[in-house]
């Protein structure tokens, strides 16, 4: 397993999320990559391609508008004599296209909640992401095995939004530009909105996900095993699930990647599934990412993992470790 990791990405570092009807300390901290760094081992630094190369990488998966305004908001925020993380707090919900002028309605045009801030350093933070991204792609295409230590996270964003700490959606870009047939399995405790709404519909790419139940869980609004169909393979799983009702749940959604297939796998990983994650509610072993992965790697093609949630800071460098053993 190759990993890759680029110090650039550290440069966002979101202080505070909103929800429950109170700022919160972020869940998604800088910190988490300290505990993936020292439980992996060596990492190779992708190469610092050209800002327009990793533009038209992400330019597949998002709309050209979105990624302005994620290269432009802190600088638009500033300018209206703003400061601190940019929050979103209103939402045109009925979709009725507008010019929009103020950077607060610009913003909420593309998130769905108030967990994505952004900072001074979001921006050259996910053009690093994006580098990271495409060094690990392109160790697949050489046959090997691979991980990108995706911060933060990206399979809440969807092609022209951003929410749940995501503001590029990592598995969707990398399906995309890998020009081969993708299997994308979500296993992060959420459901992968954002992926499923960019890549539904495609014929060269099949998305499955396990998550909690969004009839109790976040993002509440999409994930259900009704909204299954084409490409798109939901497996909604109860709070307490723990490892046996887990893994007959991948067991399916691995046989029904098969059937596409394909030439690359990417999982969308996250440790959230934990038993000891603080804003989730599986009951995951560290034991059981290796048996896990395992079950994934007899796909038998090459692997992408990336990095989504995961948020029990000290066990996440152990848990990850385990699933990357597992290939
Ligand atoms: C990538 C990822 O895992 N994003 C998750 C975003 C979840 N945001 C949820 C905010 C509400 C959490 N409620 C926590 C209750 C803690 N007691
Ligand atoms: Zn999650």
């Amino acid at each position: 397993m190759r990993c890759f990791w680029d110090e650039r990405q550290r440069a966002h570092a979101p202080a505070t999320e909103f929800f429950n009807g109170a700022l919160h300390p972020a869940a998604d901290v800088p910190e988490r990559v300290d505990s993936v760094l020292a439980a992996i081992g060596a990492v190779e630094e992708p190469p610092h391609r050209p800002a327009g190369d990793l533009l038209a990488a992400a330019g597949r998966a998002h709309d050209g508008a979105y990624l302005d305004l994620l290269a432009t908001a802190y600088d638009e925020w500033l300018a209206a004599g703003r400061s601190g993380d940019i929050l979103p707090y209103a939402f045109p919900v009925h979709r009725r296209p507008r010019d929009l002028a103020r950077i607060d309605a610009r913003i909420g045009a593309h998130a769905y909640d108030t967990c994505a801030p952004i900072m001074a350093g979001t921006w050259q933070a996910l053009l690093a992401g994006t580098d990271t991204l495409l060094a690990a792609l392109d160790a697949t295409a050489a046959g090997d095995h691979a991980f990108a230590l995706t911060r933060p996270p990206g399979h809440h964003a969807g092609p022209d939004y951003m929410g749940g700490y995501s503001y590029l959606n990592w598995a969707a870009i990398a399906a995309l530009a890998s020009g081969r047939r993708t299997a994308i399995l979500d296993l992060d405790y959420h459901h992968g909105n954002g992926t499923q709404d960019i890549v539904a519909g495609r014929a060269d790419i099949r998305f499955a996900s396990l998550h909690a139940d969004p009839a109790t869980d976040y993002p509440y609004f999409w994930g259900s095993a009704d909204e299954s169909g084409g490409n798109v393979l939901n497996l909604p799983l109860p709070r307490g699930t723990a490892f046996a009702a887990y893994d007959a749940a991948l067991a399916r959604a691995c046989d029904w990647l098969a059937e596409g297939s394909p030439e690359l796998l990417v999982v969308s990983f996250g440790a959230d599934t934990f038993e000891g994650d603080p804003i989730s509610h599986f009951a995951i072993r560290t034991a059981d990412y290796a048996p896990l992965a395992a079950r994934a790697a007899r796909l038998g093609v090459p692997t992408l993992v990336l990095l989504e949630g995961g948020y029990a800071v000290d066990a996440l460098g152990a848990n990850v470790a385990a699933f990357l053993a597992g290939f």
